[in-house]
């Protein structure tokens, strides 16, 4: 059986959804950040990359989410939330699965410029760079959601799964928030929010979720 091990308050709350999704077993084993809001060392002692999520099954340990899920779908779900190569869309799902890198990566250049004591402003070429590829990566996103119902294409898919947390929880971290101003994303989050799966998956390992033994 497949182990997730949980980071409190991560992205790892997406492996949890993924199985739900799935209906499939799963153990979850949960690990508390420590005061610096960081893994905690018996979560880095997992694999060497130490970030959450990881997953155990036998005597693989796998980190990084995009892996992860799709390993998953494609060797316990049948593909059925994957979109196989031969499919139009395939070429859209493959780009959405990177989103949730590609938005965390941008994000997290604009908080190294602002923790470095740098102004963040017009003549700081790594803080108007960062802006204008965010914004790209927003624009694109908007776009897509008014050409497709989901990222992958008119099915639900494990692109979607990728993608979420970035539009929920990332905000914590300074992200932007989806509101108004990007209509088709934020009827695409309010209509996978309310898939029952993703609903209990929040609540077992969600942001607000608290481990089970607490
Ligand atoms: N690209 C990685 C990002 C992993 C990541 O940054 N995880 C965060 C949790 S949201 C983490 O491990 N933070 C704790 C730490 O770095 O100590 C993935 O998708 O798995």
């Amino acid at each position: 059986m497949i182990t997730i091990h949980h980071l409190g308050v991560s992205q790892s709350d997406r492996v949890v959804w993924l199985m739900e999704e799935l209906d499939l077993p799963y153990e979850l084993k949960w690990y508390d950040r420590g005061e610096d809001f960081l893994s905690p060392p018996e979560y880095r002692a997992l694999h060497p990359a130490g970030t959450a999520p990881i997953i155990t099954d036998g005597d693989l340990v796998l980190a990084e989410s995009t892996a992860i899920v799709e390993y998953i779908s494609q060797r316990y779900g049948d593909g059925k939330l994957s979109v196989e190569p031969s499919h139009p869309d395939y070429p859209h799902y493959l780009y959405w699965m990177q989103f949730n890198n590609n938005l965390q990566s941008a994000l997290f250049i604009k908080l190294a410029v602002q923790s470095c004591g740098v102004e963040p402003g017009p003549d700081n070429v790594m803080w108007t760079t960062t802006l204008r590829r965010e914004e790209g990566i927003y624009r694109a996103l908007e776009q897509r959601l008014g050409e497709s119902e989901y990222l992958g294409g008119p099915q639900f898919s494990c692109a979607d799964i990728m993608s979420m947390f970035n539009l929920t929880s990332l905000g914590m971290l300074g992200a932007r928030v989806i509101d108004d101003s990007l209509p088709n994303t934020k009827a695409y989050v309010e209509r996978v929010s309310a898939r029952p799966a993703y609903q209990k998956a929040m609540s077992i390992a969600g942001p607000q979720a608290t481990r089970p033994d607490a």
